[in-house]
């Protein structure tokens, strides 16, 4: 009996380790170039496409300070002023997406800071040219990806719900 009841909790125990993975999240944002050329559908496509899941979405037009706040890491870099000049040129698609290393599958899918070195399939290797216009951000660590949702969109504020497709993306 104490045997059977041990061998379901670490079953049990082995889901929540499993599905814990699962819940990483990075923020994921259309520059105000991304939204001008109508690339919003096509970059939320490629994470829908790829698994992703979807918990928090919004256009908006982020304040200087706001994004200020969001690249305080570049504040001493000389194209610091010219980003937020850009960066608060028009409305941004501010969106959390979640899933299994969601952060770093997700800079890949984004391709290189600078879209001359991206690769072509990636979203900045197949739609821009110049760094000072490359469309779309993508979080840079687990922990910049907790920081930027709750900037964006207020801690605990993401959408809760399962995808139904849950158990046909991951095994
Ligand atoms: P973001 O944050 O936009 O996803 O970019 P990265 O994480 O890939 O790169 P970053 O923080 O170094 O740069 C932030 C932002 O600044 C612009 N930029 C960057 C620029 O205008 N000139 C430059 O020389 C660099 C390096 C582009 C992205």
């Amino acid at each position: 009996m104490v045997a059977t009841l041990l061998s379901i909790f670490a079953a049990f125990s082995r889901a929540e380790v499993k599905m814990s993975g699962n819940d990483e999240v990075s923020f994921i944002m259309v520059k105000p170039d991304g939204v001008q050329r109508g690339l919003v559908g096509e970059i939320i496509k490629r994470f829908e496409n790829r698994g992703f899941q979807l918990v928090g979405c919004k256009m908006m037009s982020p304040s200087k300070e706001h994004l200020e706040k969001h690249y305080e890491d570049l504040k001493a870099k000389p194209f610091f002023p010219g980003l937020i000049k850009y960066m608060s040129s028009g409305p941004v698609v501010a969106m959390a997406w979640k899933g299994k290393q969601v952060v770093k599958t997700g800079r890949a899918m984004l391709g290189a800071t600078n879209p001359l070195d991206s690769n072509p399939g990636t979203i900045r290797g197949d739609f821009c040219i110049d760094v000072g216009r490359n469309i779309c951000h993508g979080s840079d660590s687990v922990e910049s990806g907790k920081r930027e949702v709750n900037l964006w969109f207020g801690e605990g504020n993401t959408e809760k719900y399962s995808l139904v497709s849950e158990s046909m993306i991951y095994e």
